[in-house]
């Protein structure tokens, strides 16, 4: 494939990526989960929560997408088709406060 192909460009997270949606994997017990989740609040996003606790197959796609069970992770998906998993709490919290253009506390 050639560099620069738009799959390539959105796993990058390069500025101009459409993201189509984003979806949360984890539960509201968990504390780094909670410190999206209030993130996602104040921001006054939609974005759903799939809960690994309750949903096997919510973390089956985890532990197949990220090579472990630990949650959070958000699933991004880009207009193009391309899906990026991000782990880390706090990693989370940035990528959301950049593409809204505001400061949630993290
Ligand atoms: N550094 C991670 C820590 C996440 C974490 O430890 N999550 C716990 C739940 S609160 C977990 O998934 N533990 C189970 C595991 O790692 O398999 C973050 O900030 O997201």
């Amino acid at each position: 494939m050639a560099s620069g192909s738009k799959g390539e460009r959105a796993a990058a997270g390069q500025a101009g990526d459409e993201v189509a949606s984003l979806v949360l994997y984890g539960y509201p017990e968990c504390p780094y989960c909670r410190r999206v989740l209030s993130a996602i609040e104040s921001l006054g996003l939609d974005v759903p929560l799939r809960n690994t606790m309750r949903d096997d197959a919510a973390n089956t796609a985890v532990y197949e997408a990220t090579g472990r069970e630990t949650v959070p992770v958000l699933r991004i998906e880009h207009r193009d088709g391309s899906v990026r998993w991000m782990p880390e709490s706090l990693d989370i919290v940035r990528y959301l406060n950049e593409r809204s253009g505001s400061a949630a506390q993290a």
